[in-house]
């Protein structure tokens, strides 16, 4: 490129990144000079986020909101993006395809957001993820753990999607070792919504595992994430007298059967996947909880310094110990940052240029561990198995 044009490229992003503070309201986010506070000189750099805040996926979306901006607060303390104001965008999917495409439309065409993470659930995912795909936008899946999602992708190519959450092809065969060597389970009955992506996904997983571990599935009982009655899906499966039932569901669902299982047969073992590692099933089915046991990505007794410091802010922050899905989407964002910090010229952010810069993260210290995503876009990470016991995920694995 000439000189010329580019001292008029220089000149016309300067008075761009002017105009942009002065339209976006961005106020001296103060510190003294010489503070790493994020100034107002630069334009913000807008990353967006689209999580289930309403509908079947409520239970997670909130505690990703609490993560993600705890984080941003965090990054914007320490000086931001290279000095420029980390600024998010967040939008409700409403757990439905309908509400993730129309959040990825609108934050990749009018926010135009140099990033996205989310949506929250698989479901959505399949459905939203094209259409950053072909915005060229570089999407963060912070808690999407059916197959498919990274890698290789049934919508065509997925080059721009990243995953930072735990697939449940991973975690699962950890789950069924340790149910099987741990907890002495040879048979089991197989539930599942086979109307969620992520359930009926976990359902065929854990089938391949449970078979190739060589427990006996008595029986597969499929149901819809919206029952909100499951005594007569858990009385057939209790009539097989199982030693485990296995339940592939969204959080909702599992309460159900969690609760419908203590009332039936106390103490029968429950195993389920990513849907029951939140302190919801925990608050809802209170004493029927206990006992459950899935694999999860993160752990709250991790005593890593860089957990330990996550939640310490979180708890002074919110008044509540972080969860998983609040771990993800913290971890996410800073995965975001070093990525951004490592590209030229972030703020007009050319996307191919951070996609490339995300395929290049290795050694990310977060929550999840230091963090580096494979060829496939995807996590690279321990699988924590854990029972609740006292009302407490504890590892047992
Ligand atoms: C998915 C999930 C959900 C259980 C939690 C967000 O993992 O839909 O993939």
């Amino acid at each position: 490129m000439g000189g010329v044009m580019q001292k008029r490229i220089v000149g016309v992003l300067a008075v761009l990144a002017i105009t942009l503070a002065a339209c976006t309201g961005t106020t001296a986010t103060g510190g003294p000079s010489g503070s790493p506070t994020a100034s107002a000189a630069k334009p913000d750099v807008k990353v967006g986020v689209v999580i289930s805040l309403t509908g079947v996926g409520n239970v997670y979306g909130p505690t990703q909101k609490n993560g993600v901006e705890l984080a941003a607060q965090r990054i914007n303390d320490a000086g931001g993006v290279n000095g420029a104001k980390m600024v998010l965008v967040i939008d409700d999917d409403q757990s439905t395809t309908d509400g993730g495409v129309t959040a990825f439309r609108k934050q990749t065409s009018q926010d135009r957001v140099v990033a996205i993470l989310g949506p929250t659930l698989s479901n959505t995912a399949v459905a939203a993820h094209p259409v950053a795909q072909s915005a060229q936008t570089p999407v963060i899946a912070i808690s999407n753990t059916g197959d498919g999602i990274v890698g290789k992708c049934d919508y065509g190519p997925c080059d721009y999607i990243f995953r930072a959450s735990l697939g449940e092809s991973t975690a699962i065969p950890q789950t069924v070792s340790v149910a099987k060597s741990k907890l002495n389970v040879k048979s089991v009955v197989l539930m599942y919504a086979q109307d969620d992506k992520f359930s009926s996904d976990g359902f065929a997983i854990f089938k391949k595992n449970l078979t190739s571990a060589g427990i006996t599935i008595k029986k597969e009982i499929a149901f819809s994430k919206t029952d909100v009655d499951l005594s007569g899906p858990v009385t057939a499966a209790l009539a097989e007298s199982p030693d485990a039932i296995v339940d592939s569901s969204l959080a909702g669902p599992a309460i159900a059967v969690l609760k419908e299982v203590n009332k039936r047969s106390p103490g029968k073992l429950v195993i389920g996947g990513n849907g029951f590692n939140t302190p919801a099933i925990i608050t809802s089915a209170g004493a029927a909880a206990e006992g459950a046991v899935s694999g999860a990505a993160w752990y709250l007794g991790n005593p890593d310094p860089v957990n330990k410091d996550f939640v310490a802010a979180y708890k002074a922050k919110y008044n509540v110990d972080p969860d998983q899905f609040a771990a993800q989407a913290y971890s996410a964002l800073y995965i975001l940052l070093d990525a951004l910090k490592r590209t030229p010229a972030v703020t007009s952010v050319l996307h191919d240029k951070l996609r490339d810069q995300i395929e290049l993260t290795t050694g990310v210290k977060t929550p999840l561990g230091e963090f580096s995503f494979n060829a496939s876009h995807d996590v690279n990470q321990k699988v924590y198995v854990v029972q609740i016991k006292n009302g407490q995920f504890t590892q047992i694995n």
